[in-house]
């Protein structure tokens, strides 16, 4: 329609005057530079931290968890292209202060340690492998810091243009525009077919990772374990169990050591005060709860919510199917009894 013509040309307009792919003199450096061990980063381990890596950092360990996984041979992804892809992806994270490639690093991270250490590799083809690292290196792209709720409150452009998932649409139309340059297209060596396969894979992930999609994908994967299948080869179970570990990785941050994750929550809560106080200026709105930064006392009872409606249930009926992962179970489940403890003295 004429309305979401208009809506297209705004985002794209928007987006040229933001988007950026890798320098060159970037590219060409991590190119030749050595790439760390998997144990220099702690890769293989649910425990992973960044806070202590440099930004060239980031960019190897992702290198690191292509080349453990053999991605870079398997699929014949010229170097350089890596290296310009990862710098593009990285670039295209806002400054914002929790959804930023900070936080998409460790998504990937969380996904490499479930098919590793989780044993979940083997469920999955080399091609499903690279679809889902990708997904997760670019399920947030261009994040605004403001969830799709905030988007159609504002009438943004974006909500014009997708009405559902609005801004889980947006990441993966970014996804695609980097891959869509030539020297970015890590893509570029794969069949047609191959093709076409490993983008539904990293759509289908990215569109996952929309909260409201993952209590009805919950369901329905509940059922199919009730069913005792234990069979995940059909196209439709495959689809759900990536979109169920796409989600056990986006808020993996709960699983981690308490000290990590009370770290982590404090970015959270702080981008959605940030909403909140934007829902205060520019729309007059008193903003609820977990975005009221006069509520933050509220936070430790929030995050145990979190735990029992989101976290645990996911981690518990992935780890009975999957129980290398349980250690996502653990964390998280130590982590409530710190929440608690500080919700009981408020
Ligand atoms: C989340 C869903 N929302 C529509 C209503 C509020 N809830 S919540 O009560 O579970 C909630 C989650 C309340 C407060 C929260 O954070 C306060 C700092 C959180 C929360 N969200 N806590 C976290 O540690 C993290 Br990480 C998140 C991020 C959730 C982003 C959405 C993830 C979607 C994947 C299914
Ligand atoms: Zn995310």
């Amino acid at each position: 329609s004429a309305c979401k013509l208009m809506a297209k040309q705004k985002v794209a307009l928007e987006c040229l005057s933001y988007h950026a792919t890798a320098n060159n003199e970037d590219a060409l450096r991590l190119v030749s530079d050595p790439i760390p061990s998997a144990e220099t980063y702690n890769l293989y381990s649910f425990t992973f931290i960044d806070f202590d890596l440099t930004d060239e950092d980031t960019c190897r360990a992702t290198i690191r968890m292509f080349k453990q996984c053999d991605l870079i041979q398997k699929f014949h992804i010229p170097y350089d292209v890596l290296c310009r892809w990862i710098l593009s992806v990285k670039k295209n994270y806002r400054p914002v202060k929790y959804h930023n490639w900070r936080h998409a690093l460790n998504v990937a991270q969380t996904m490499f340690a479930m098919l590793k250490t989780g044993k979940m590799e083997q469920f999955m083809t080399d091609l499903e492998i690279l679809g889902l690292l990708v997904a997760c290196l670019c399920h947030d792209l261009d994040h605004r810091g403001t969830n799709n709720a905030f988007q159609m409150k504002t009438e943004s452009p974006l909500a014009i243009l997708y009405s559902t998932s609005t801004m889980e649409h947006h990441h993966f139309d970014q996804c695609v525009m980097i891959l869509n340059s030539d020297s970015n297209n890590i893509f570029q060596s794969l069949s047609m077919e191959d093709y076409r396969r490993v983008m539904k894979v990293v759509e289908s992930a990215i569109l996952s990772t929309d909260l409201a999609m993952y209590f009805k994908k919950r369901n329905r994967f509940m059922e199919v374990i009730d069913e005792g299948e234990f069979d995940w080869q059909s196209e439709e179970k495959k689809e759900l169990l990536c979109g169920m570990m796409m989600t056990a990785c986006d808020v993996s941050a709960i699983a981690k050591p308490w000290d990590v994750q009370h770290r982590v929550a404090k970015l959270v809560a702080d981008e959605f005060f940030d909403q909140g106080d934007l829902e205060r200026l520019q729309l007059n709105q008193q903003p609820v709860a977990m975005m009221d930064r006069e509520r933050r006392d509220e936070l430790p009872q929030m995050q145990v919510g979190f735990i029992d409606v989101i976290c645990l249930p996911l981690y518990k009926v992935l780890s009975e199917t999957f129980p290398w992962i349980l250690p996502l179970y653990e964390g998280t489940t130590e982590n409530r009894k710190h929440w608690q403890d500080l919700a009981e003295k408020v």
